[in-house]
C-alpha cells in the first residue's frame, strides 16, 4: 500500500490540530458520562455521572480525527465536502464537532456555544428526551445515521451523482466493511461519470474490531488488503500509527495527495479527454480502536481493543477507582486550554472551523436541494461492441446489488433529486432493512422543522408475482407491501395502477411527492387499458372507485366485484363477463382500488376512505369478493374494522406457484375468473341452487384448462385471447 513520509504541518499547525481534536475528543468523552461539572470546574463526583452509561466510545476518536483533518482541507481548498459515517454508532463525534463549528447550536439554538450549552449537549445525550446516540436525522449535515451497518459507500456515492462539485469523506468500518452491502457497493465506482458527478473518498478506518471481535479486512496483512482494494478500482493509501503527531502529519499528507488525485482526475476528463477509467484515491486509517481513552481497566486492556466499543469505564458511580480513571482520562485532554470559562472554544480552535455552509454540519446537501433533469444507463466499464444503450452519465443505473441500488437512491433522494427503483417484486425483500431504516429517517425527519422534507423513495415493482412466467417460484413473492405497511401511515402509501394510463398518473403523483416511501406495483407485460388518460386521473385520485361500464347493479348489488393489481383486475373483469353471460339477472359491482390504503379507516391511515363512504361502495350487507394482488389476509388486515367485514371473501396469491403459464398461476392459486365466478355463486344468498349448472360448468373449465395447459404448454385460446367485450 502506498505510504507517505511528507511532513507538510509546522509544528503549529500540528499543535492546533492535535488540540482541536482533543476538543472533539473531551466533547464526546463527556456526552457519553457527563451529567453535571461539564467543565471540570470541580473535582468528579459519582453524581456527576449518568446513571445509565450508554454510547460507543470505540469510533469515535477516529471520526473526530478525521473531522479535524476535514476541516483543514476544506477550509484550505473551498471544498463542498459532506461526511458520510458508516460507524454511525460514533454520534457523540459528530455533536462534539458540530457544536464546535457552530452548525449545532445553528440549528439548536438552546444548546449553544458555551458553558451552559456544553451542559445541554453532554446531559441530553442518549438520555430521555434528548438525542439518539448515534449520526441520527437530529444531527445537523447528516445524511446517514449507519444504524445499520453497510449503507454507507451506496449512500455517499448516491449523493455525489449529479452533483459534480460534491466531494464526499465516507468512513467505512472495518466491521461495517464484512457485510454484503458495503462489500458490493465499493463497485460503485463503475457506474461514476467523473465529468458529470462528483467524488467519493472511501476511508477504511481499520481500527482492528467489531463488537466483539476481530474485523477481516484487519487481519489479512496490507498486501492481501491492498489486492483487495486495487481489484474493487481504487488506489489505497496507508495511514497507520498510534502517536498523534505522525499521524497527523501523514493524515495530512495524505489527504493531500488523495485530493489532487481527485482533482486530476477530474480536471482531464472535464477538458475533454476520454472517461477511461482509473483507480480512485482511498484511504486505509489503521489506529488504535478508543484510542486516547483508558489503555487498561481491571487488569486488561482496553485500548486498541474491542473492549473499547461501548463504554470503557463501567462502574463509575460505584467504583472510586473508575471514577478516578474517568477523571484523568477527561482531564487528559486538558479542557482549561481548549475552552475559555465562559465554555467558549477558544480561538485557536475555532480558527480551523470552515466558513458558514462549507462546514459540514452545515452543507447544503445534507438537507435537500437542487433537481436535476434525467436521462438514458451509466457505465464506466470496459464497453464492447455488442454493447447497447451504455453510455457514461446515463441516469439509469443497474447493478446487480439491490444493496447498492438502494443505497444510491437514497444517497441521491436524500440530497434533494428524484428517483425510481425499478425491482424484482420478490426480491425486493433484499433491502426490507434498508426500507427499515430509511423509514424511520423519514419519520424522524418530519418532525424535525430545520429539515428539508425530500423526494419520496419510490418502487416500481414490475417484475411481479403473476408474470414469472421464466422463472418460477422462487421469484413468486408479493409480501413487500405487507412489510412497508408496518411502518408509519403518514410514510407509506401503496399503489396497484391496473393499467398503463393509472400507472402514469400514479407515477406522476408519486415524482411530486415528498417524504413517502411510494410502493408501486404494476407488471411489464402488454395489458389492455381499461381507461382513458382522463378517466385515469379521476380514478387515481379517487382512489378507488366504481367502475360503472363493468357494473350492472343500479344501485343495489346483489354482490360486489372488488380487484387490486393489474392481474387481478383483467381476472375479475373477465368474471363480469361470465356472470353476465351466464346469470344476466344477477347484480355486480364492479369496484377497482388503486391506493390500498383507501380501504383502511380514516382513523388509521390519512388516504383512509371515511366509514359512510367505504359503505356506500362496498355495501354493509353485501358479499364482496375481493381479487387482490397479494397475500389475501392484508386486505382483511386493513379492513376488519369496516362493517361488511364478514362478508369480505379475498382470493390473492396464497403460495402456490412453479414455472408455468400465467393463467395456471391464477388456476393454482383459486384466483382465476373461473374460481371468482364459482365465489360469487357461493356467496350470494339463494344462488347456489339456482346457478348449480353454471357452477359445474366454471369447475369442468378448470379442469379442461388444467388438461390443456400440460398438453400444449399454453393457455387456452378462450382465455390468452380474451378482451373485454366493446360496449
Ligand atoms: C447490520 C448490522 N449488524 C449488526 C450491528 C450491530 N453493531 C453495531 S456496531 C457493530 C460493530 C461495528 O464495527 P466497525 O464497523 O468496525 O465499527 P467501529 O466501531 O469499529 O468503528 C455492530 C456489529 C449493526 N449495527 N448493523
Ligand atoms: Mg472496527
Amino acid at each position: 500500500m502506498l505510504e507517505l513520509s511528507e511532513k507538510p504541518l509546522s509544528p503549529e499547525e500540528v499543535a492546533a490540530l492535535n488540540a482541536y481534536w482533543r476538543a472533539a475528543n473531551y466533547l464526546s468523552v463527556g456526552q457519553i458520562y457527563l451529567l453535571d461539572n461539564a467543565m471540570l470546574t470541580e473535582p468528579l463526583q459519582p453524581e456527576h455521572v449518568k446513571p445509565r452509561l450508554l454510547g460507543h466510545w470505540g469510533t469515535t476518536p477516529g471520526l473526530n480525527l478525521l473531522y479535524a483533518h476535514l476541516n483543514r482541507v476544506i477550509r484550505q481548498r473551498d471544498l463542498n465536502l459532506m461526511y458520510v459515517i458508516g460507524p454511525g454508532h460514533g454520534g457523540p463525534a459528530i455533536a462534539a464537532n458540530t457544536w464546535l463549528e457552530g452548525s449545532y447550536s445553528e440549528t439548536y439554538p438552546a444548546v449553544s456555544r458555551d458553558a451552559e450549552g456544553m451542559e445541554r449537549l453532554f446531559r441530553q445525550f442518549s438520555f430521555p428526551g434528548g438525542i439518539p446516540s448515534h449520526v441520527a436525522p437530529e444531527l445537523p449535515g447528516s445524511i446517514h445515521e449507519g444504524g445499520e451497518l453497510g449503507y454507507s459507500l451506496s449512500h455517499a456515492y448516491g449523493a455525489v451523482l449529479d452533483n459534480p462539485d460534491l466531494l464526499v469523506a465516507c468512513v467505512i468500518g472495518d466491521g461495517e466493511a464484512e457485510t454484503g452491502p458495503l462489500a458490493a457497493s465499493w463497485h460503485s465506482n463503475k457506474f461514476l461519470d467523473p465529468r458529470t458527478d462528483g467524488a467519493v473518498l472511501p476511508i477504511l478506518h481499520l481500527n482492528g474490531y467489531k463488537i466483539a471481535n476481530p474485523a477481516v479486512l484487519a487481519r489479512i496483512g496490507d498486501d492481501e488488503l491492498t489486492k483487495l482494494l486495487e481489484g474493487y478500482g481504487y488506489r489505497p493509501y496507508l495511514v497507520a500509527g498510534d502517536e498523534p503527531e505522525p499521524v497527523h502529519q501523514q493524515l495530512a499528507a495524505t489527504l493531500d495527495r488523495v485530493l489532487a488525485e481527485i482533482v486530476e482526475i477530474q480536471q482531464e476528463v472535464r477538458a475533454g479527454s476520454p472517461a477511461t477509467r482509473r483507480p480512485w484515491p482511498m484511504i486505509v486509517l489503521r489506529t488504535p480502536k478508543g484510542w486516547t481513552g483508558p489503555h487498561e481497566v481491571d487488569g486488561v486492556q482496553v485500548e486498541g481493543t474491542w473492549r473499547a466499543h461501548q463504554v470503557p469505564l463501567a462502574g463509575v458511580r460505584t467504583s472510586a477507582h473508575h471514577l478516578e480513571l474517568l477523571e484523568q482520562w477527561l482531564r487528559s485532554y486538558r479542557p482549561d486550554e481548549l475552552f475559555d470559562e465562559a465554555g467558549r472554544p477558544r480561538q485557536q480552535l475555532l480558527a480551523q472551523v470552515p466558513d458558514g455552509p462549507r462546514r459540514m454540519g452545515s452543507n447544503p446537501h445534507s438537507n435537500g436541494d437542487a433537481i436535476y433533469e434525467v436521462s438514458g444507463k451509466a457505465w464506466n466499464a470496459d464497453v464492447l461492441p455488442v454493447d447497447e444503450h451504455l453510455q457514461l452519465g446515463g441516469r439509469v443505473m443497474e447493478i446487480l446489488s439491490e444493496h447498492t441500488c438502494q443505497g444510491w437512491l437514497e444517497g441521491y433522494l436524500l440530497t434533494g433529486r428524484h428517483g425510481w427503483f425499478s425491482c424484482y417484486e420478490a426480491f425486493v425483500h433484499l433491502v426490507d432493512s434498508m426500507v427499515n431504516q430509511h423509514a424511520k429517517w423519514l419519520k424522524v425527519t418530519r418532525a424535525l422543522r430545520w429539515r428539508q422534507p425530500i423526494p419520496s423513495l419510490n418502487y416500481l415493482l414490475t417484475s411481479h408475482v403473476w408474470r414469472q412466467d421464466h422463472n418460477g417460484f422462487s421469484h413468486q413473492d408479493p409480501g413487500f407491501i405487507d412489510h412497508v405497511v408496518n411502518k408509519k401511515a403518514d410514510v407509506i402509501r401503496v399503489y396497484l395502477p391496473p393499467d398503463t394510463n393509472t400507472l402514469l398518473s400514479v407515477a406522476d403523483h408519486c415524482l411530486r411527492s415528498r417524504h413517502y416511501i411510494n410502493v408501486v406495483v404494476a407488471g411489464k407485460q402488454p395489458q389492455p387499458n381499461w381507461l382513458d388518460v382522463e378517466a385515469a386521473a379521476l380514478h387515481c385520485a379517487r382512489g378507488l372507485g366504481i367502475w360503472d361500464w363493468a357494473s350492472n347493479d343500479d344501485g343495489d348489488p346483489d354482490v360486489v366485484l372488488a380487484c387490486a393489481g393489474d392481474v387481478p383486475t383483467m381476472e375479475a373483469l373477465a368474471a363480469v363477463e361470465l356472470l353476465r353471460q351466464y346469470l344476466p339477472d344477477l347484480k355486480v359491482r364492479f369496484v377497482n382500488v388503486v391506493d390500498l390504503m383507501r380501504l383502511q379507516p380514516a382513523s388509521e391511515h390519512p388516504h383512509g376512505l371515511p366509514d359512510p363512504e367505504y359503505d356506500a361502495i362496498f355495501t354493509t350487507d353485501r358479499p364482496v369478493i375481493f381479487a387482490y394482488h397479494g397475500y389475501p389476509w392484508l386486505i382483511h388486515r386493513l379492513t376488519y374494522r369496516r362493517a361488511g367485514h364478514d362478508q369480505l371473501h379475498v382470493r390473492g396469491y396464497k403460495e402456490e406457484g412453479t414455472t408455468t403459464t400465467p393463467f395456471d398461476m391464477l388456476v393454482m392459486n383459486d384466483m382465476d375468473r373461473y374460481h371468482l365466478v364459482m365465489d360469487v355463486i357461493d356467496r350470494v344468498p339463494g344462488l347456489a341452487r339456482r346457478a348449480a349448472t353454471v357452477r359445474q360448468e366454471m369447475v369442468d373449465r378448470r379442469v379442461r384448462h388444467r388438461e390443456y395447459v400440460r398438453r400444449t404448454g399454453e393457455d387456452l385460446p378462450e382465455v390468452r385471447d380474451w378482451r373485454w367485450p366493446s360496449p
